[in-house]
């Protein structure tokens, strides 16, 4: 599978390894309010050299409870990293935003990947989106990151999740956003319940086909995310072993990108993951134990 992404054309058929690059001042301070620009290109070029395919520049935590920032704080700190990185790389930079004046200036500065948790749903951003040539992360979130947490519910999540991109998806080829242009992303931990995320990557297959014949790309991240935290009491420094486990079962269900912050470790998985699927790995045909 090929996604078109700006000027690149990504081959999908191996899985890529997106490192993320968290440019707010809990980050990359320079010791007060600003972003140290020379650090996080420096973070940057280390997860490249480890082998990530594309690099997720955001300069707003979505995490629960985060902070607000502004549209010109937010531009402030993202541009100068993503000029910065494309005049020293020449893979795909992608940006985690959902306001349009900051995918705009985004992929005016280089970026080609829009990855939008609110997939494209605030104001002008469907229009933001399709005055570029970028590709677009379309993302599950139930509620707002604020409160997503407070008791999220489903009576079908594998049904609603699907639902909610097949009409984003709708809506991204009424705005002239080809669909060689779109991935999908379940959203793992935006607005569900442990049961919620297992539920989803377990049915991730049918996630990648919302309505159509051939699949759309799918992104996974569930790097240091809470559901280790629920399922196996670790705090967020020793999640990487859980993260690990589901990158390689994502992969072996067909996921084409995942987000991590361990790239090193998580190509590793991936690669021993992919050899599986190219020697016939069959998940649908399981021992029963
Ligand atoms: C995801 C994401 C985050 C994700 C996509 C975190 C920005 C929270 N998670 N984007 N962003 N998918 N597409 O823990 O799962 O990394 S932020």
């Amino acid at each position: 599978m090929q996604l078109r992404c700006g000027r690149h054309t990504i081959d999908l058929s191996h899985p890529l390894v997106m490192g993320i690059l968290n440019v707010t001042p809990d980050s990359f301070s320079d010791g007060g309010q600003f972003i140290d620009v020379s650090r996080a290109v420096e973070h940057a070029l280390r997860m490249i050299e480890q082998g990530a395919g594309m690099i997720d520049v955001g300069g707003e935590s979505t995490r629960p409870g985060a902070a607000d920032v502004s549209e010109a704080e937010e531009i402030g700190r993202v541009v100068p990293v993503i000029e910065a990185l494309v005049a020293r790389t020449s893979i795909p930079i992608s940006i985690d935003t959902s306001k349009a004046a900051v995918m705009s200036a985004a992929v005016a500065a280089g970026a080609s990947l829009i990855n939008d948790v609110r997939a494209l749903r605030e104001p002008g951003a469907l229009e933001a989106a399709a005055r570029t040539d970028a590709a677009v992360c379309l993302m599950h979130m139930q509620g707002q990151p604020r409160t997503m947490q407070h008791e999220p519910r489903y009576d079908d999540v594998v049904g609603e999740v699907r639902a909610f991109l097949e009409q984003r998806v709708e809506a991204c080829l009424a705005a002239g956003i080809g669909r060689d242009r779109l991935v999908l992303d379940p959203g793992i931990g935006f607005g569900k319940r442990l049961e919620h995320n297992l539920a989803l990557l377990a049915h991730l297959p049918e996630l990648g086909r919302p309505g159509f014949d051939a699949g759309l790309p799918l992104l996974v991240g569930v790097s240091r995310k809470s559901m280790f935290q629920t399922l196996l009491g670790r705090p967020v420094e020793q999640r990487l072993a859980g993260g690990l486990a589901v990158a390689t079962a994502a992969v072996l269900a067909g996921a084409a990108i995942l987000r991590v912050h361990d790239v090193a470790e998580t190509v590793d998985a991936v690669k021993v993951a992919q050899a599986l699927r190219a020697a016939g790995y069959n998940a649908r045909a399981p021992i029963e134990n």
